[in-house]
C-alpha cells in the first residue's frame, strides 16, 4: 500500500513530467531533438543541405571532421549558391565582395580565421591554412590574401577592386546601398568519435562598407566550438550577434545542461531583453552537442536549417521565438 508520502511523490512526478512534455511541445521550434549518436552534421539555410551531405560523405569516406567541415563549405563557396557565399556573393557598398570565414576544431581548441578577404575562391581553406600553417588565429585584408596565395588557395585577379572603390568614393558613396543578399553557411560536425568541429563562410552583410567585418570570422560570435560541450553557429545581422558573443553564450548554456534548442532560444531572449531593437534583430542560431542533439532558433522570421545524420538528411524549420 502506498503511503501518503509516496502518493505525493507520484503526483509530483506526474505533474513534473506533464509540464516537461508540455514545455517541449509548446515552443516555437520543433520538439527538441532526442539524443542521437554521431556522426551528425548541421548547417544554416536550405542550401546548407548540400554542405551537410558532402560533409557526411567525407566522414563516411574516413576523412577527418575538419575535412568534413571544409569539404561541405567549399562546395557552397564554389556554387555561390544563393548569391551570398563566396566570390559570387553579395558585394559590399563599393560593388565588390570581401569575404569572411573561420574554422574551429574541438580537440586542441584550435582555430583559424580570415576577414575582408578579396579575390580568394575558398575563404574556408584560407582559414584552415591560418590554423594549420601559422602561429596566428586571424588574418585580415591584404595579409590574409597574401597568406592564402602563399598556401595555394585558388584566387582571381583583384586589380580592378581599387578602381571600383575609387569610383564609389567619387560617386560620394551610394546613399542607398543594396542591402540584399546576406547569408552565411555555417557547418557544425560531430564525428563518430564524439569530437566536434565547425566552420563558416560568408560575403557578409549586403551593402556593408568596405573593410566591415561581421560576426562570421569572430570566434564566439559567428562560431564557437568546445570539445567538452558542443558547437554553435550564427547567421543574420552580424552586428547583432557579435555584440553579445552569442555562440560562446549558447555553448556555455549547453555546458550548464541546456538542450541545444533551449540554449539557442534562451540566448535570443536574453539578447532581445538587452537590445534596444528587442526581437527585431534578424539573427538565427544553430547548435549541436556532444550527445548528438541539435537545435536552432530565430529572432524575427522562419529559419530553415539542414541536418544530416547517418539515418536521414533533411531541412528543418523553426518559427521565430515567441516573445516573452
Ligand atoms: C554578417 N552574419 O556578415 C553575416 C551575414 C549573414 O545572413 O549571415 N547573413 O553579418
Amino acid at each position: 500500500m502506498s503511503s501518503p508520502h509516496s502518493s505525493r511523490t507520484l503526483f509530483a512526478v506526474v505533474v513534473f513530467s506533464a509540464s516537461f512534455a508540455l514545455s517541449a511541445c509548446v515552443g516555437t521550434g520543433p520538439v527538441a531533438s532526442p539524443p542521437a549518436k554521431g556522426p551528425l552534421v548541421v548547417a544554416t539555410w536550405p542550401f546548407g543541405k548540400i554542405a551537410t551531405e558532402l560533409s557526411m560523405q567525407a566522414l563516411r569516406d574516413g576523412r577527418s571532421r575538419l575535412d568534413a567541415v571544409e569539404t561541405g563549405i567549399r562546395e557552397i563557396e564554389r556554387l555561390s549558391s544563393d548569391g551570398s557565399v563566396g566570390l559570387g556573393g553579395g558585394p559590399n557598398a563599393a560593388g565588390y565582395p570581401q569575404l569572411d570565414a573561420c574554422i574551429m576544431d574541438g580537440p586542441g581548441h584550435r582555430a583559424g580565421s580570415v576577414a575582408g578577404l578579396e579575390g580568394i575562391v575558398h575563404p574556408i581553406s584560407a582559414a584552415r591554412a591560418v590554423m594549420e600553417h601559422s602561429k596566428h588565429v586571424m588574418l585580415v585584408g591584404e595579409g590574409a590574401r597574401w597568406f592564402a596565395l602563399e598556401h595555394g588557395v585558388a584566387s582571381v585577379d583583384v586589380q580592378d577592386l581599387a578602381a571600383k572603390k575609387a569610383a564609389w568614393v567619387a560617386r560620394q558613396r551610394d546613399p542607398n546601398p543594396d542591402r540584399s543578399g546576406h547569408d552565411t553557411v555555417t557547418v557544425l560536425v560531430l564525428d563518430a568519435e564524439g569530437h566536434v568541429a565547425g566552420g563558416c563562410s560568408t560575403s557578409g552583410a549586403g551593402g556593408k562598407l568596405p573593410g566591415r567585418v561581421g560576426d562570421s570570422p569572430i570566434l564566439g560570435a559567428g562560431l564557437y566550438v568546445d570539445d567538452e560541450v558542443g558547437a554553435a553557429g550564427a547567421t543574420g545581422i552580424g552586428e547583432n550577434v557579435m555584440r553579445y558573443c552569442a555562440t560562446f553564450w549558447i555553448v556555455e548554456l549547453m555546458r550548464q545542461g541546456r538542450h541545444p534548442q533551449a540554449a539557442c532560444e534562451e540566448v535570443l531572449h536574453r539578447i532581445a531583453r538587452i537590445d534596444p531593437r528587442g526581437y527585431a534583430l534578424d539573427i538565427c542560431f544553430i547548435a549541436l552537442d556532444k550527445q548528438g542533439r541539435h537545435g536552432a532558433a530565430a529572432s524575427s522570421h522562419r529559419f530553415p536549417y539542414a541536418v544530416t545524420s547517418t539515418a536521414a538528411s533533411e531541412v528543418l524549420h523553426v518559427e521565430p521565438v515567441t516573445r516573452r
